[in-house]
C-alpha cells in the first residue's frame, strides 16, 4: 500500500485529494494545526475511528513554521509520497500579515524539502515531493500563461509562492529529488473557503434568498480568472507525481472570466439582476491587483493526458446548489 503525506489536508485541495488517494488504495496522512476550535469540517466524513475499524487515513499534529515536526512526522510515516499543499493562501491577507505569509508559504516549503531530503538520503528511499505553487506567481505576466512565462508576482504570497517554486527545482537539480511543481490556476467548489470571491458570491446569492443577508460587497470586478473545479484539479496533482521523470506542469481550464461574469452567472441562474445586490467595499481592493490570469495546459494535456471535466457553468451551478441545500432552500424551486 502506498503512503502519501499531505500537508494543508483540512484545506479545500486536502479534502479532495485524501478522497481520491483513498479511492487509489493509498494509506494517507495528514498534518493539521492545533486550533481551538475543530477545523477538520471538510474531511469529517472520511474518519474512521480507530477503535470501530482500519483508518487508512491518519492525522497528526504539525505546522509548516516548525520544521523539528516535519522531520518527526517524515520518520514516524515514512511516506513515497509528500503533497505540500498547507499554506496561508488568501492574497489580499497576504498584504496584511506578509512576514507570516512568506514564513509559511516560502520557508515552510524548504523547511519541508529539507526534512524529505533529509529522510530520502538517509534511508535511502525515494520520496516523491509536489509543490502547490499557484498562477498568482504569472501576476501581471501577459496571457496566455504557460510554463515558460516568466514570473512577475504582484502580493506577498504570489512572491512567496515563487521562492517555493524555485526551492523546489532547486532541491531536484541539486540533490536529484524528485520534486515537482504543479502551477495551479484558481480552481473552486463547494468547499472553497467562504472569502474566496466565488464562494462569497454563491454563499451571499443563497443567504440573500432565504432572507437573511441584504447586500454583497465586493472589491474589483474587472479581474479576470481561469476558474476550474477543485476535484477536477487533485487528480493533476497525483498525475504530476506518476511521471517517469520530475517535472513543473501549468494545470488550467484555458478560459477566463470576469468577477462581473461570474457575478451575471450566478444571479442569473436564479434569475435576479446583481446590479440591485452587489456594492462596492474598497477595502476588498488590493495594494497590487491581478487583472488577467488565463492558462495553457497544453503540455498537461499531452504529458499527463489530464484535461478538466466541470466547465465554468457547471462549476457556478454546483457552488450555487451546495451552498443553497446548506441554507435549507430547494435549488430545483430557484433554478432551471
Ligand atoms: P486552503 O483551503 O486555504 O487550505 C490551506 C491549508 O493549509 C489548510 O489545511 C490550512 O489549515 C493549512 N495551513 C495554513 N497554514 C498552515 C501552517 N502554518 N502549517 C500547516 N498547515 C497550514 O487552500 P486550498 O485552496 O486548498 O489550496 C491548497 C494549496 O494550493 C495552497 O498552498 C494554495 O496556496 C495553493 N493554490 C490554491 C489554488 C486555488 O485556487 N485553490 C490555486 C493555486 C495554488 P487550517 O485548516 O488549520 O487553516
Ligand atoms: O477569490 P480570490 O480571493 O482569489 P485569488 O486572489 O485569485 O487567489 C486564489 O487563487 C490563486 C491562484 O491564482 C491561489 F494561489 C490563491 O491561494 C487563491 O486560492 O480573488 C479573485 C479576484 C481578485 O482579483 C480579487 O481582487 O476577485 C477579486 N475580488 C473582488 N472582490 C475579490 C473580492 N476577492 C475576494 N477574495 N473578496 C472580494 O470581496
Amino acid at each position: 500500500m502506498k503512503r502519501a503525506l499531505i500537508t494543508g489536508i483540512t484545506g479545500q485541495d486536502g479534502s479532495y485529494l485524501t478522497e481520491f488517494l483513498l479511492a487509489r488504495g493509498y494509506e494517507v496522512h495528514g498534518l493539521i494545526r492545533r486550533s481551538s476550535s475543530f477545523n477538520t469540517g471538510r474531511i469529517d466524513h472520511l474518519h474512521v475511528d480507530r477503535h470501530e475499524g482500519q483508518p487508512r487515513m491518519l492525522l497528526h499534529f504539525g505546522d509548516l513554521s516548525d520544521g523539528t515536526g516535519l522531520r518527526r512526522a517524515l520518520e514516524t510515516i515514512q511516506p513515497d509520497e509528500v503533497y505540500n499543499l498547507a499554506a496561508q493562501s488568501h492574497v489580499k491577507v497576504s498584504f496584511d500579515m506578509p512576514e507570516y505569509s512568506a514564513d509559511i508559504v516560502g520557508m515552510g516549503a524548504l523547511r519541508l524539502l529539507e526534512a524529505v531530503r533529509d529522510h530520502a538520503t538517509h534511508l535511502n528511499r525515494p520520496v516523491r515531493f509536489y509543490q502547490a505553487g499557484s498562477s498568482e506567481m504569472f501576476g501581471a505576466a501577459p496571457a496566455p500563461q504557460n510554463e515558460k512565462t516568466p514570473f512577475h508576482p504582484r502580493s506577498p504570497y504570489a512572491v512567496a509562492k515563487v521562492a517555493a517554486h524555485w526551492f523546489t527545482v532547486n532541491y531536484r537539480e541539486a540533490y536529484g529529488l524528485y520534486a515537482c511543481n504543479g502551477i495551479l490556476f484558481n480552481h473552486e467548489s463547494p468547499r472553497r473557503g467562504e472569502t474566496f470571491v466565488t464562494r462569497k458570491i454563491t454563499r451571499a446569492i443563497s443567504r440573500i434568498l432565504a432572507g437573511r443577508q441584504a447586500k454583497l460587497y465586493l472589491g474589483n470586478l474587472d479581474a479576470r480568472r481561469d476558474w476550474g473545479f477543485a476535484g477536477d484539479y487533485v487528480e493533476a496533482m497525483w498525475l504530476i507525481l506518476q511521471q517517469p521523470e520530475p517535472d513543473d506542469y501549468v494545470i488550467a481550464t484555458d478560459q477566463t472570466h470576469s468577477v462581473r461574469a461570474f457575478l451575471e452567472e450566478a444571479f442569473g441562474l436564479v434569475r435576479r439582476n446583481w446590479q440591485d445586490f452587489v456594492e462596492l467595499d474598497p477595502r476588498y481592493l488590493r495594494p497590487a491587483e491581478v487583472d488577467l490570469l488565463l492558462g495553457d495546459a497544453s503540455k498537461a494535456r499531452q504529458k499527463l493526458n489530464w484535461t478538466p471535466k466541470v466547465d465554468f457553468k457547471a462549476l457556478v451551478r454546483m457552488m450555487l446548489r451546495a451552498d443553497m441545500i446548506d441554507e435549507g432552500l430547494d435549488p430545483d424551486a430557484f433554478m432551471d
